[in-house]
């Protein structure tokens, strides 16, 4: 029987999987699958750009770790207006080592990630067993954290995340699927409807940064390379007019994503 793929029909099966639950029910009623990386240094530039662009995301990205002046205070005020208006809180720390060490960045240190950030990316290449540490930490303390998505696939030019890279992730998530909401890929990388396949990458205008990242269009991303939400930096937070910018691109990424044949 052939899969369908509309979130309507896919609501059921993904709710299964808390952050999914939680990411769809937002999807549905904002009508969005864009998700905005705010790689902005200064706190108040971050929250300004949530100010500006909250209606139309479903997930703002975080790099906690680029900001120079990180506060508690951030942090409450984004816990607010995540809360008000709805979207979800996810740092793309990309886990990456032991389970111990990563369980000690997940918990401790100066940002405490796991006491604020919904969701997390998590690399596959240390192995399945430091997933299962992290999915039990997790489930056995009380945290902000709802799921991760495991890093399948990466953006940039020569990534080594390729031949049965993807496909061995797909396998570790498979085993984890209440803890696995889906993944980080460039074409969706596995034929589950109950997980949801994020894309970064994303810009209309230009094809590539000079620095490795690749861009492509949304249609390319969502109709062609069939990902569910697009992941999209510079091209909304260096835009002029950033609040019409991410309006253009919600409305473009979510009417690619409705009218998806299969
Ligand atoms: P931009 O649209 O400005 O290129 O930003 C893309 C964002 O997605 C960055 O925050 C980057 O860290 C992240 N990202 C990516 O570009 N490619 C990947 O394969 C994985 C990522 O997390």
């Amino acid at each position: 029987r052939a899969i369908c793929w509309s979130l309507e029909n896919r609501k059921l099966l993904l709710s299964k999987n808390p952050l999914n639950k939680h990411i769809i029910e937002i999807m549905m009623s904002k009508q969005t699958n864009l998700c905005v990386a705010a790689d902005l240094t200064k706190t108040s530039e971050i929250i300004e750009l949530v100010q500006k662009i909250h209606s139309f995301i479903c997930a703002l990205k975080l790099h906690i770790d680029i900001i120079e002046d990180f506060s508690w205070d951030f942090i409450t005020s984004l816990q607010t207006l995540a809360q008000e208006h709805k979207f979800v809180l996810f740092e793309d720390r990309k886990f990456a080592d032991i389970g111990k060490t990563m369980e000690l960045q997940l918990n401790k240190g100066i940002y405490k990630i796991s006491s604020w950030a919904n969701m997390v990316t998590v690399h596959s290449v240390a192995g399945d067993a430091t997933i299962s540490t992290f999915r039990e930490v997790v489930e056995n303390q009380n945290t902000a954290m709802e799921g991760c998505l495991l890093i399948a696939e990466l953006s940039t030019e020569g990534a080594l995340t390729r031949d049965f890279y993807p496909k061995e992730t797909v396998e570790f998530a498979k085993k984890y699927p209440n803890f696995v909401g889906g993944f980080i890929c460039q074409k969706r990388c596995h034929d589950d409807p109950s997980f949801l396949y994020w894309t970064p990458g994303v810009n209309q205008e230009q094809r590539g940064d000079g620095a490795g990242q690749q861009w492509r269009s949304i249609q390319q991303a969502v109709t062609q390379d069939k990902n569910d939400i697009i992941i999209v930096g510079r091209a909304i937070t260096s835009a002029q007019d950033v609040k019409a910018e991410a309006e253009r691109y919600a409305t473009a990424g979510w009417s690619s994503l409705i009218s998806r044949s299969d």
